[in-house]
């Protein structure tokens, strides 16, 4: 690939260690002490434990796994072991306190990119290409994007600012596109960084199907409400009716009607809710069941990666929508430099060949597909990462948010999630079969 060049991926290893931590101290250090170690929802860890979190597992690949170090406090593996202690249960662990978690992270930090300056980048698996380094960047990341979630569900006046996308021409281009039916090259073998549930490439048959050319915005999943989208158990599958009704959801979460308009809470302000973004926070059963009212269907996950990624004048699969290049500000909402997404048929210089706008960045999109490994899949370099929730339970995301960046985001990239999860950046555009 493109940057086989040990020295240039080095380079690229500590830069993106660098911005993973700048956006860490920017989370953890725009409230008090208190909303550090509170728990703002059940559904989310105190902002603390994911501090320390982030450090022990730099700690347990990089200075044991990578360098063969001795643990540095071996005692804190298990409160920092996402497995051993369910989220709701963390505030009541003996935690690191803010200083202790900071002063920890930093140390690990520190002899991390001692390790860094002089690793080989070749010889075992773990090292090559640098792809220990690359995965703890994007893990750091991800949890980046958690503690952002838990942010917007901290009640409290707002901590964090960040301007608003550029103002952008309407979108006035076609509302979907087809995409040719046949064989294309889903996931990848040579992308150097990328996770082991993307591995390895493989043909995949798509038959040909048609798909929005930009996510569903606030204002068309207004007129499914207005409609009676969420009293009419015809959109809804049986699963997500029972949800729905039993948890009394009959709106996006953080929505609240005021007389006959919409507002949002989005971190801390309350705002109305802007009719051309794409829409936020719905789960997988509000997704499907708008697609329905629609007439449509959500794309299966080969269909979104293949109207991401296919490019039908080489008869390949680019990287990025595109192209080969690394995602620029140009390109896509990424990386939590905009606190939402950017209005529907933003960002013309991201589209796909196709035609198909903001598939990289602004929301998460929701999937008809379950999370199943590929044919060839191997768990690397632990199961913990993605083998153990393969099966039906998880439904796939993809494309990543605003507040995911571009080390953790790909045309290949597989997040997951339960079907009723709302809190996270979760959005959706629909598809629909062709004809034939
Ligand atoms: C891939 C986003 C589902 O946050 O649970 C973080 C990423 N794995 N630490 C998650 C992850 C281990 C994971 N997701
Ligand atoms: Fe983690």
């Amino acid at each position: 690939a493109e940057t086989a060049d040990p020295e240039v991926l080095r380079e690229r290893a500590v830069a993106s260690l660098v911005v993973a931590r700048d956006r860490t101290t920017l989370l953890t250090s725009c409230v008090e002490e208190p909303d550090l170690t509170a728990q703002h929802s059940p559904l989310m860890s105190p902002l603390v434990w994911d501090l320390a979190h982030i450090g022990n597992q730099e700690e347990q690949w990089l200075l044991r796994a990578v360098a063969g170090h001795e643990a540095i406090r071996p005692e804190i593996d298990g409160l920092y072991d996402a497995f051993e202690h369910p989220r709701a249960e963390r505030p009541k662990l003996p935690l690191l306190s803010p200083v202790e978690a900071r002063t920890y992270a930093a140390d690990v930090r520190g002899r991390a990119l001692d390790v860094l300056e002089t690793a080989a980048f070749h010889g075992t698996r773990l090292t090559e290409a640098g792809f220990a380094f690359g995965m703890i960047a994007q893990h750091e990341q991800q949890h980046d994007e958690t503690m952002l979630i838990t942010h917007q569900l901290r009640r409290g006046p707002q901590a964090l600012t960040a301007p608003d996308p550029e103002p952008t021409p309407l979108f006035t281009g076609p509302s979907e596109v087809l995409v040719p039916g046949g064989p294309f090259t889903m996931g990848t073998s040579d992308e150097p960084w990328a996770l082991d549930n993307e591995r390895p490439a493989h043909r995949r048959e798509v038959a040909p199907f048609r798909i929005d050319t930009t996510p569903v915005t606030n204002g068309a999943y207004q007129a499914f409400i207005e409609d009676g989208g969420y009293d009419d158990p015809r959109w809804w599958t049986a699963d997500g009716w029972a949800h729905i009704r039993r948890n009394s959801i009959s709106a996006p979460l953080f929505w609240r009607r005021d007389g006959r308009q919409w507002l949002r809470r989005r971190f801390g302000v309350t705002e109305a809710v802007p009719p051309d973004e794409p829409v936020l926070h719905v789960c997988w059963y509000e997704a499907d069941a708008y697609a329905r009212w629609a007439g449509r269907r959500l794309p299966t996950e080969a269909e979104w990666e293949k109207a991401a990624r296919y490019d039908p004048a080489g008869d390949r699969s680019m990287r990025y929508p595109w192209g080969d290049a690394d995602p620029g500000p140009e390109h896509a909402n990424l990386g939590q430099r905009h606190l939402r997404p950017a209005p529907a048929g933003s960002y013309p210089a991201g589209e796909s060949p196709l035609g198909v706008r903001q598939l990289i960045g602004d929301v998460w999109e929701w999937t008809a597909s379950d999370f199943l490994p590929y044919p060839g899949f191997r768990a690397f370099p632990y199961k913990e990462y993605s083998e153990v929730f393969f099966g039906s339970d998880h439904k796939v995301l993809r494309g990543g948010s605003f507040a995911v960046d571009a080390v953790a985001c790909r045309g290949t990239f597989r997040n997951w999630d339960y079907p009723i999860r709302r809190q996270i950046f979760s959005g959706f555009r629909t598809a629909r079969s062709e004809d034939v």
